[in-house]
C-alpha cells in the first residue's frame, strides 16, 4: 500500500513536472499571427511585474486611450495594474510608448522588448495599437490570475519591425438571418482587433429581418425585425410571417436602438475599426415589402412570391427611389463612415418583367432591358450618396447592366467582377466565395454543425487579394481583402465564433503579412499557442482542420478495400481502430493506405502528446455500401 503511494506521488510529481515543462516551453515560444514583416528573437525575457510601469514618451490625444487598452488587457490577464508615468521614466521595468515620425506606414510599428524595457514606438496611434496587439501575443498563456502581484509574467527579448500589407482588412456579420445582441457585436470586434483587422462590414437587413431603426418608416422595425419563429431553420433565407406575432407563437428577432447603434460606432472607433453599414437593395427587401406594399411591383404576389425571387422592390415607382433616400439619410447621420454598402446582389428580374410600372419606366428611359433598369436604380442612389459627401460600395452583380460611376466594388462570386472593375478604374475589395466565406463547412459535413459548401483552412490560407491575372497598371484599385459571416445555420455567439476561428487567423495572415512571410507549416505551429490563447480567454474554436478523412478505393481484382487517411493540416499521428473502440494512444498509428481484411468499421483521429486533437471519424463501409445498392435497385 505504501509503496503504491510513493508509487503514485512519484507519478504525479512527473506528471506535474512535465506539465509545466510544457506550459514553460509554450509560454517561450514566440508565435505572432498575423505573421510580422521582420522578427528576431533574442535571448532572455522581460518580467513583467506589479512594479511596471507605462509611459507615454510621445503621444497625441489619442495615446492614453492605447495605454488604457494595454492595462485592460493586463489587468483581465493577470489582476497586474500598471500604473501610469508622464514624465522621465526609468529606462528600467517600464513599457515605453511613443509616436514617431520616422516610422513610414500608417499603420506599421515597431516593437522591442529588452530585458530592461518594452518599447512600441508607431507613427500614428494605431500603429500604437496594433503593437500592443503584438504584445498581448507575446504573454505567457499560462499567466491565470494567481500570478496577482506575486508572480511576474516573463515576455521574450524580441525586435519586431511591422506593418499592413493592405489597408482593407475587413470581417462582414449577417445579423439578418439570426440576430446578434450588442454585447457580442463588441466582442466580435474584439475578435477583430486582436488579430489586426480593421473594416466592420454589419449587414443590417435582409429577408428575415431588418435591424436598424428608420424614425421615417417605423415599421421596418416594429414589424420587420421579429419573425414568427417556428423551426430555426425555416428562417434559412427568406421569411414571409414578418410582424410581431398574435396568436401568440413566440416571436424571434430584435434590432438595434440608435443610441445603441452610436454605442458600437464609439467602441470600434477606440478600436480603429470603421464600420460600413449595409442597406440591402433592391433585393433580399422582404421587410420593406411586406411593411410598405406601396414598395411592391404589380403583379407580384409578395406573401408567395416573395419567397421566389420576387423579394425585390419595384424600381419603376417614385416612392421607392424617395423610401431608400430617406433610409440612408438617417444610415448616414448615424454613421460616419465615408463608404455606405447598398447590396445589389441576387436581384431576381422577373417581378420587373411583369411589371407595367417597371416596363414603362424602361421605356421612358430608354433602357435595354432589366439589367439596365437595376443599374439605373443603383447609379441614381449611388449619385444621391455622392452628393451627401460620402459613397457607396456594392456587391459584384452592380456592375450588370452597368457599374454606377464612383462606385466601389465587393468581388464575392469570385476575382473575376473584381479584376473586371478593377481594370475599368473602379476600387475593389476581394471577398470570393472560394476563400472567404466563413459559413461554409470547414470539415466532413457528417460531423460539422450544418452549413453548405467547402471553405477549409487550407483554402482560406490561400486567399491572395492580388490575383496574379490583374493588370500590374491596375492592382493599386484592389484596396484588400474581406471576410464573411453569413448567418442562415449560425444562431448563437458560440456558433459564430466557432465558424471564426481559427479560419480568421488564417484569413488575417493572408491580408497583413507580406506574401514571402506566408507559410502555412509555419502558421499551424503559431495556430497552436492561439488555441491556448484562445481557450484562455473562452473563445470557441474549431478543431476540424485535425479531423481525419477517411477514404476507401476497392481493389477489383482482389474484391479488396484499400484505406487512406489524412488530416487537412498533414501532421500529428493519426490512430486507427477497426474493431469498433474509439481510437486512443494505444491504438495503431496510421502509416500510409492498407488493405482491409474482412472488417468493415473505421475510426480514427490525430494525437499529438498523447491527446487526441478533434473528432473522431469512422466509416463504416458495411451501412455505406447498403446504402449505395439500395439507391441504385431506386
Ligand atoms: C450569397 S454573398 C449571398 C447571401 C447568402 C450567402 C450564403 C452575397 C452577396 N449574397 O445572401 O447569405 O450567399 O453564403
Amino acid at each position: 500500500m505504501k509503496a503504491n503511494i510513493i508509487t503514485m506521488k512519484l507519478v504525479l510529481i512527473l506528471v506535474l513536472g512535465l506539465t509545466m515543462a510544457c506550459e514553460s516551453s509554450i509560454d517561450k515560444e514566440v508565435s505572432i499571427i498575423p505573421q510580422p514583416v521582420s522578427l528576431d528573437i533574442n535571448k532572455g525575457s522581460f518580467r513583467l511585474n506589479s512594479n511596471t510601469q507605462v509611459s507615454i514618451a510621445k503621444g497625441t490625444g489619442k495615446t492614453q486611450k492605447v495605454v488604457d487598452h494595454l492595462k485592460d488587457i493586463i489587468d483581465a490577464s493577470c489582476e497586474i495594474d500598471l500604473s501610469v508615468v508622464k514624465e522621465n521614466p526609468s529606462k528600467e521595468n517600464v513599457i515605453i510608448f511613443e509616436i514617431c515620425v520616422d516610422i513610414k506606414d500608417k499603420e506599421g510599428y515597431e516593437l522591442h522588448v529588452s530585458k530592461d524595457y518594452i518599447h512600441i514606438k508607431a507613427k500614428e496611434d494605431v500603429g500604437l495599437f496594433y503593437g500592443t496587439q503584438t504584445l498581448r501575443q507575446l504573454l505567457p498563456v499560462s499567466i491565470n490570475k494567481q500570478h496577482g502581484g506575486e508572480g511576474e509574467l516573463a515576455i521574450p527579448v524580441v525586435s519586431i519591425k511591422d506593418a499592413p500589407r493592405f489597408g482593407w482588412r475587413g470581417l462582414h456579420l449577417d445579423v439578418s438571418r439570426h440576430f446578434f445582441s450588442v454585447d457580442f457585436i463588441k466582442k466580435y470586434i474584439d475578435h477583430m482587433v486582436r488579430y489586426k483587422l480593421n473594416v466592420f462590414h454589419w449587414h443590417l437587413v435582409d429577408g428575415p429581418g431588418w435591424r436598424i431603426p428608420i424614425d421615417a418608416f417605423p415599421k421596418l422595425t416594429d414589424e420587420g425585425a421579429w419573425r414568427v419563429d417556428k423551426t430555426h431553420d425555416e428562417w434559412n433565407w427568406r421569411a414571409t410571417e414578418m410582424g410581431k406575432p398574435s396568436d401568440g407563437r413566440p416571436a424571434y428577432g430584435g434590432y438595434y436602438s440608435k443610441d445603441e447603434i452610436r454605442e458600437i460606432i464609439k467602441y470600434a472607433e477606440e478600436r480603429f475599426v470603421q464600420i460600413i453599414p449595409e442597406i440591402e437593395m433592391p433585393g433580399h427587401s422582404l421587410p420593406p415589402l411586406l411593411s410598405y406594399p406601396e414598395l411592391v411591383c404589380e403583379n407580384n404576389n409578395i406573401a408567395i412570391d416573395g419567397l421566389r425571387g420576387k423579394d425585390v422592390v419595384c424600381v419603376g415607382s417614385e416612392f421607392t427611389y424617395q423610401f431608400f433616400t430617406k433610409i440612408l439619410d438617417e444610415t448616414m447621420d448615424l454613421f460616419p463612415s465615408k463608404l455606405i454598402h447598398i447590396g445589389g446582389d441576387e436581384v431576381g428580374k422577373s417581378a420587373w418583367k411583369e411589371c407595367g410600372r417597371c416596363q414603362q419606366f424602361i421605356k421612358k428611359e430608354g433602357l435595354k432591358d432589366e439589367k439596365e433598369l437595376q443599374s439605373h436604380f443603383m447609379s441614381r442612389i449611388t449619385e444621391y450618396v455622392n452628393s451627401k459627401g460620402r459613397e457607396v460600395i456594392g456587391w459584384d452583380e452592380i456592375m450588370e447592366g452597368g457599374l454606377p460611376k464612383n462606385a466601389k466594388v465587393m468581388s464575392w462570386r469570385g476575382y473575376e467582377g473584381g479584376i473586371k472593375s478593377a481594370n475599368l478604374g473602379h476600387d475593389v475589395v476581394m471577398s470570393p466565395i472560394s476563400h472567404t466565406y466563413f459559413d461554409l463547412y470547414q470539415g466532413d459535413p457528417s460531423i460539422e454543425p450544418k452549413a453548405y459548401g467547402k471553405l477549409y483552412l487550407t483554402d482560406v490560407y490561400k486567399f491572395d487579394p492580388v490575383p496574379e491575372d490583374i493588370d500590374p497598371a491596375k492592382q493599386h484599385h484592389i484596396l484588400g481583402g474581406h471576410a464573411c459571416l453569413w448567418t442562415e445555420h449560425v444562431r448563437t455567439p458560440e456558433h459564430a465564433e466557432y465558424m471564426l476561428f481559427p479560419r480568421l487567423l488564417a484569413f488575417s495572415e493572408t491580408v497583413w503579412s507580406v506574401k514571402e512571410n506566408l507559410n502555412f507549416d509555419s502558421f499551424m505551429t503559431r495556430l497552436e499557442k492561439h488555441h491556448r490563447l484562445l481557450e484562455k480567454d473562452g473563445i470557441n474554436y474549431s478543431m476540424s482542420a485535425y479531423n481525419v478523412a477517411i477514404s476507401e478505393q476497392i481493389d477489383s481484382i482482389d474484391n479488396k478495400y484499400m484505406i487512406s487517411m489524412a488530416n487537412e493540416v498533414n501532421r500529428h499521428l493519426i490512430r486507427y481502430t477497426l474493431d469498433g473502440k474509439e481510437p486512443s494512444i494505444h491504438s495503431p498509428v496510421y502509416q500510409g493506405p492498407f488493405y482491409l481484411g474482412n472488417e468493415t468499421l473505421i475510426k480514427a483521429a490525430s494525437f499529438r502528446n498523447g491527446k487526441r486533437l478533434g473528432e473522431i471519424a469512422e466509416i463504416d463501409l458495411d451501412h455505406k455500401h447498403k446504402i449505395e445498392e439500395t439507391n441504385q435497385v431506386n
